[in-house]
């Protein structure tokens, strides 16, 4: 192809990923998964990938390799589903980037631009992860990890590193004025800000770690108060839900986006973590807290809520899902926004009575096998009579 033929082709391939119409799939009833992803590295605008000057690209060409584009934070923005994905480049970095869809299913589009955050303190090696809160303070906030080399590392230790909580806010997903990074004792790389002022304080779900990988003593999902989001310091954190021996969140056990306010009780979507012989496994899962007190777990059921299933076990990094955006319409419809595999968003639509209904009317873990017996047992002889 010359270079004319080449730029039509690569552009109405383009087009056509971004047209692509979505379609809900019949499943287990919580929710309804979808047949395509709806945000993948291809989605990148071609201006972000090649160099259109024949001059300077005479062979058109990739000059800038997208790989992925996964962990998205989600809001509704000005009536359209936003996403602020995590994009990562050929060179492992991430950063970034706004892109928005009309429906939340699918028509995803990046804005122009990816966002250029400010630096705060010594320049991030990378940033990722972003959670977003409308808090009722007026301001979007997105806590991301900011990941930074361990300045103790001895000669030749090219890998560990430091996990902060960078914080940013903004008022339209365009322009973003960086606050202090949070000061916590620990590792922290799931922090998230609950939408709602508890006592008076800004209050954080956190999830403390003794490593940058491993939890350690890190109990689980945590729960701070802090006074300021400009510069925030957590100095007191107190475990909510804890990583349990045996469960899909034995090995680490993280808040996913933002909780959603029901009447019923906060809902919460997390992500659970547990060892297996091909690695680590990273599954969805929900609980709801008390209203009066988004500390206290009122349900949770057993096991997880979603699991990898068919291309999302592969990627980057395989058998992971992640979530760290969500967002609940006004009618009460659902739109979970989900990474598979370190690699690419999908979507995901239930609504809050049937999350709520999932959560309050499904059995807790019992944390062995006998009582998972007498679980099955129980729906057996319901369904008998
Ligand atoms: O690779 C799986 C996930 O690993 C990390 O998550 P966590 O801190 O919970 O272990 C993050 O790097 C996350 O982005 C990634 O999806």
């Amino acid at each position: 192809m010359d270079f004319k033929e080449r730029e039509r082709f690569l552009r109405a391939r383009h087009e056509e990923l971004l047209q692509r119409i979505n379609v809900p799939l019949e499943g287990n009833g919580i929710y309804e998964r979808y047949k395509n992803p709806v945000l993948t590295a291809d989605h990148a605008p071609l201006e972000w990938r090649y160099d259109f000057d024949p001059a300077t690209n005479p062979y058109l060409l990739e000059r800038f390799g997208i790989h992925a584009a996964f962990n998205a934070g989600a809001i509704k923005f000005g009536g359209r589903y936003c996403m602020v994905a995590r994009v990562e480049g050929a060179d492992r970095k991430s950063f970034f980037a706004v892109a928005e869809s009309e429906n939340g299913v699918d028509g995803f589009r990046f804005r122009k631009r990816p966002i250029t955050m400010p630096e705060y303190g010594e320049p991030a090696t990378n940033v990722y992860d972003m959670r977003l809160t409308a808090h009722e303070d007026g301001w979007i906030y997105g806590i991301f990890c900011v990941e930074r080399k361990d300045p103790a590392a001895p000669a030749g230790d090219t890998s560990s590193a430091v996990a902060a909580a960078g914080v940013a806010r903004t008022k339209d997903l365009e322009n973003w004025e960086r606050l202090p990074d949070i000061q916590s004792p620990s590792h922290q790389r799931n922090v998230v800000l609950h939408p709602e002022f508890v006592d008076g304080k800004y209050a954080l779900y956190t999830r403390p770690q003794d490593g940058f990988i491993d939890a350690g003593s890190g109990g689980g999902i945590s729960w701070a108060l802090v006074d300021t989001m400009d510069g925030a310091v957590i100095r007191e954190e107190k475990v909510i839900n804890t990583r349990i021996y045996h469960t899909i969140k034995e090995a680490k056990n993280g808040e996913g986006p933002a909780p959603v306010k029901t009447s019923k009780g906060w809902l919460h979507l997390a992500h659970g973590v547990r060892y297996c012989a091909s690695g680590l496994r990273y599954v969805l899962y929900m609980y709801m807290t008390a209203l009066d007190d988004p500390t206290r777990v009122i349900a949770e059921p057993a096991g997880f809520f979603m699991a990898p299933e068919g291309e999302e076990y592969i990627g980057d990094v395989m058998n992971v899902l992640f979530s760290n955006g969500w967002i609940a319409d006004e009618d009460g419809k659902v739109f979970i926004y989900y990474a598979s595999s370190d690699t690419r968003m999908h979507v995901a639509t239930s609504s809050i009575d049937r999350l709520v209904d999932y959560c309050l009317n499904t059995a807790p873990d019992g944390y062995r096998t006998g009582l998972t017996v007498e679980r099955l047992n129980r729906l057996i002889d319901k369904n008998s009579k």
